[in-house]
């Protein structure tokens, strides 16, 4: 893509330049960079205050050795990071990843866009994300624990409830977040909210488990009621079957539509009578299976290896809940051949630059990761404010609180997109919205 905008283009080259081999970060600048075009011709400011320049830059980075111990007691040391993004508007706030293919730009990318992301949700959070190359599968609880403590250990005093509120990601669910809070705890000697995504009996919000699942489906709803359209009587496709695709995959189904399609980074399962549910949270949330063992229950289900060939399913809403550039312009290109009408995107980053295009070319109506996954992070907030009042909210006090800030998030980036001429575009209207509040911070705090 080339840019119009002299100044961009130069700052995009910069990027690239200081952040060399970085991919999956200059993937995610140069899309915030496009969509702020018509924001910077209409609002000098930001380009002559520098705000441009500090916001693709990282207040602090962080990075570290993670050594542990394994069950047959070899040492192994993994890598562990701590991107502070911004902290114009509150506290860091991001979750964390473990994942083999964690490194430093996939950390940067997801800290990028949580900036934009946590600025729509409206409450008060910065950006931040954070993560490791360990791989949780096939690791035993102890093991898991021991990185765990291990990784805790230096993280410690790098963050704290009112400075960078850690939260899950990819391999980081409740069981990791408990190991990190007790060894928070032992550290610092202190009960606090310092990582959301905690269990229920030590200051977890209800409805955070479910959060971001159901807060996609929140927003594609509005997308689709804007639309005089709903989710009543739609064939979906969604990928993953971690936290975000199982409760994305509940509230599609209570909201009236049926998930035919579910995967893991083996293969996919496709089961034309609707996916059962409560197996697949069986398999996946309790045992930590692969997603073929479906087939042992449901032996008329279809599996295939690979990830890609999920979008080959006829849908009329297809939603990815994996991993970042999981769709790409071929896959796109038959999604929108077999009349797929919504896509809405539960991971971050899910549908490469082409893949976008691509949809948008076509009419179909597709949310972005930032304002389509908010839910998450959130409901996460929601946890903060219930910690620092010491008290605890309703499941359907939080899920309420969770559909208004989606159906919010729907309507700002929408009426966004309008009033700078890309009626339509929520791309561009959600980087726009995201953006300004935080830019408008930044200038109204000076160059810090
Ligand atoms: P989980 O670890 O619970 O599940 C991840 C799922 O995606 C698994 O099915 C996993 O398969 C699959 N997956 C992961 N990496 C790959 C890969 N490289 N190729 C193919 N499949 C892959 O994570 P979450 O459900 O929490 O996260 C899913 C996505 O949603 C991520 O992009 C995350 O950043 C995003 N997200 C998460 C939020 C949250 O609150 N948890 C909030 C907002 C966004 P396998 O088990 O085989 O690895
Ligand atoms: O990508 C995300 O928004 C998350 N993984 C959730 C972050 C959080 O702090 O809840």
């Amino acid at each position: 893509m080339n840019f119009t905008n002299k100044y961009l283009s130069e700052l995009m080259e910069r990027v690239i330049a200081r952040n060399p081999g970085e991919k999956e970060f200059h993937q995610a600048v140069r899309e915030v960079l496009e969509s702020l075009e018509p924001v910077v011709e209409k609002h000098p400011e930001y380009v002559e205050k520098g705000v441009l320049e500090s916001i693709v830059e990282p207040e602090r980075i962080i990075k570290f050795r993670v050594p542990w111990v394994d069950d047959s007691g070899t040492v192994r040391v993994n890598r562990g990071f701590r991107v502070q993004f911004n902290s114009a508007i509150g506290p860091y706030k991001g979750g964390l990843r473990f994942h083999p293919s964690v490194y430093e730009g996939i950390i940067k990318f997801l800290g990028f866009e949580q900036i934009f992301k946590n600025s729509l949700t409206g409450l008060p959070i910065g950006g931040g994300k954070g993560g490791s190359d360990f791989d949780p599968k096939g690791k035993s609880d102890m093991e898991v624990m021991r990185f765990c403590q291990s990784f805790m250990t230096e993280l410690a005093k790098h963050i704290g409830s009112y400075t960078d509120i850690p939260a899950g990601d990819i391999g980081v669910g409740g069981r990791e977040i408990g190991y990190l809070f007790g060894q928070y705890k032992r550290i610092i000697n202190k009960f606090s909210g310092v990582l959301t995504g905690k269990g229920l009996e030590y200051g977890g919000s209800l409805a955070r488990t479910e959060a971001t699942g159901f807060g996609l489906c929140y927003f594609t709803d509005a997308m689709l009621r804007a639309h005089n359209d709903s989710f009543v009587g739609k064939t979906i496709v969604v990928s993953g079957s971690g936290n975000v695709a199982i409760y994305a995959t509940q509230k599609a189904t209570e909201l009236g539509g049926k998930v035919v399609a579910l995967s893991d980074s083996n293969g996919y399962i496709y089961d034309k009578n609707g996916v059962d549910l409560a197996l697949v949270k069986q398999l996946k949330e309790v045992e930590r299976k692969r997603i073929k063992e479906y087939l042992n229950v449901h032996p008329e289900a279809e599996y295939h290896e690979g990830c890609k060939g999920i979008w080959t399913i006829k849908c009329d809403i297809a939603l990815p809940c994996a991993t970042q550039n999981e769709i790409d312009k071929e896959s796109a290109d038959i999604l929108v051949a077999n009349g797929c009408k919504a896509v809405a995107e539960g991971a971050n980053m899910p549908s490469t630059p082409e893949a976008i295009e691509t949809f948008l070319a076509n009419g179909i109506l597709f949310g972005p990761a930032k304002a389509a996954n908010a839910g998450g992070v959130a409901t996460s907030a929601l946890e903060m404010s219930q910690n620092s009042i010491r008290g605890s909210w309703t499941f359907e006090e939080v899920d309420a609180r969770l559909k208004e800030i989606m159906e919010n998030i729907y309507a700002n980036a929408s009426s966004a997109a309008e009033e700078y001429g890309l009626k339509g575009n929520l791309v561009a209207g959600a980087n726009i919205a995201g953006f300004i509040k935080v830019a408008n911070a930044m200038l109204e705090q000076g160059i810090v």
